[in-house]
């Protein structure tokens, strides 16, 4: 096995105390979608969408990496392969355990994005709506986020990397949020084995070959491992 590519959602980070956005009490249940995570609810409310940002970020600026994100980063540094780390999550948890690579495809709570020229900086602890562009200056600050609409990032480089994946993982993610619910479809209709990691099977389980139940605190140090044992 050459090549492992993996794809991390909120559920990696939960046991860091982040929240997840679907479980009961989760994000969404104190948001609804449309005002803080889509263009148009920014450009409603900018200031509800960009407070839950700021918070948001002091909550992941405050979290430190888990077990979980710890084997990963683990496995990119002993592994004689490749290892490619997709993560939907905007938090830093995977750098701050040591990952030297990591594609954030829904944006980070590290970054700022002017929606008026797309120049893209590093974010303040507290933004501010109306808060000025540092190339053309127009008051059209937002959070470098993706939200519901948008493109997510670094779609050719993902599918490249799904195409020549030999294993493909699933972690914590519960396969309601396309494109990346399909990543398994594409790394499966490549040839990957595919398993995922989950306290339950998600809206996409049935398509892993293996799936593996239970904290990923828990589950990832034992694959990992396994991995490395070849
Ligand atoms: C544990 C655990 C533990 C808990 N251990 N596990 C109709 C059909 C198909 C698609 C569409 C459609 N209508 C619209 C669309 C497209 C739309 C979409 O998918 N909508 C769906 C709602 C249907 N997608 C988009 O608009 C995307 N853009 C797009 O498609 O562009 C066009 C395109 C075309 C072709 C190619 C490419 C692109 C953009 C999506 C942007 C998503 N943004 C958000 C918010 C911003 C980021 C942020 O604020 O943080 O991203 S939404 C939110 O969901 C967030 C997450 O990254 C994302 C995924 O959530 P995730 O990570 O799966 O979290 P949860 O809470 O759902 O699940 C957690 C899981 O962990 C659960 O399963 C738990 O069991 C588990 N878990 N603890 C292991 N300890």
């Amino acid at each position: 096995m050459k090549k492992i590519v993996i794809l991390t959602g909120a559920g990696i980070s939960a046991e860091s105390g982040l929240g997840t956005f679907r479980a009961e009490g989760g994000l969404w249940a104190q948001h609804r979608i449309e005002d803080v995570a889509t263009p148009e609810g920014f450009a409603r409310n900018p200031k509800l969408v960009v407070d839950f940002y700021n918070a948001r970020r002091a909550q992941a600026a405050e979290a430190a990496p888990n077990a979980g994100h710890l084997a990963l980063a683990k496995l990119e540094a002993e592994f004689a392969g490749d290892v490619v780390l997709i993560t939907q999550n905007v938090d830093d948890l995977h750098e701050r355990a040591g990952m030297a690579r990591v594609m954030h495809m829904h944006g980070a709570l590290s970054g700022a994005l002017c929606a008026a020229c797309d120049h893209r900086w590093p974010a303040p602890m507290v933004m501010a709506p109306g808060d000025p562009c540092p190339s053309c200056e127009k008051p059209t600050a937002r959070p470098d986020i993706v939200w519901f609409g948008e493109m997510p990032y670094d779609m050719d480089e993902i599918f490249d990397h799904l195409a020549g994946a030999d294993l493909f993982a699933s972690i914590g993610t519960s396969g309601n949020v396309y494109p990346a619910a399909g990543f398994v479809a594409e790394a499966r209709r490549h040839g990957a084995q595919t398993v995922e990691f989950n306290l339950e099977p998600s809206q996409v389980g049935s398509q892993f070959d293996d799936l593996r139940i239970g904290p990923a605190t828990q589950t990832l140090p034992i694959w990992v491992d396994e991995i490395l044992a070849g």
